[in-house]
């Protein structure tokens, strides 16, 4: 297992859109643990490949407390089958390509997502809650979306400008 180095916004390759997993072999076993390394080290609740600039449509997630067991998730080739268009969820997003940045975010509250597990197992569940809000922010990222893309081009320039500064900043 290793970790990976996160691709940090404006990469260009976090704009591209990710293509489906094909293969469920040892290559992708490997990615899928060094995608959790890297997430919990980082740390983060949840990690698209992209990030570590793989551009294959597959995410991690945790949720679990630092007090709490982990509880790592694998969605694969992940697809909203449904979502609540008129319950909306407000939440301050981070990602860890967008490194200190925060800004609050509207999404739909709750969405039927179906996807394969690392066996490449079928799977169709209902979200709520922070794991809705979470799963999207992730999906979005197969999409080359990053969540400054959902606010205003304002307030979207003034979070690039911060984090351009803040690395200029961290590099002298
Ligand atoms: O970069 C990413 O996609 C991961 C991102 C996921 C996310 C956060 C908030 C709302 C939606 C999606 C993060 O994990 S940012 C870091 C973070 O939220 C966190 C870090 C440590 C403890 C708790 C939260
Ligand atoms: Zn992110």
């Amino acid at each position: 297992m290793a970790i990976r180095p996160i691709l940090i916004a404006p990469d260009p390759r976090l704009k591209q859109k990710s293509t489906p997993v094909e293969a469920f072999d040892a290559d992708l076993q490997g990615l899928i643990d060094d995608m959790f390394e890297t997430m919990y080290d980082a740390p983060g609740i949840g990690l698209a490949a992209i990030q570590v600039g793989v551009p294959k449509r597959l995410l991690v997630i945790d949720l679990a407390r630092e007090d709490e067991d982990k509880a790592p998730r694998v969605f694969i080739n992940p697809e909203i089958t449904w979502k609540s268009d008129e319950e909306i969820s407000t939440y301050e997003e981070g990602c860890l390509s967008v490194p200190e940045q925060y800004a609050e975010v509207q999404r739909p509250a709750r969405v039927r997502v179906s996807y394969l597990d690392r066996e490449g197992k079928a799977h169709e569940d209902e979200m709520d809650g922070l794991l809705a809000t979470c799963i999207q922010h992730e999906m979005d990222h197969l999409e080359g979306v990053l969540f400054v893309d959902h606010l205003s081009f304002a307030r979207r320039g003034m979070l690039m400008r911060k984090l351009a500064k803040a690395r200029k900043f961290a590099k002298a």
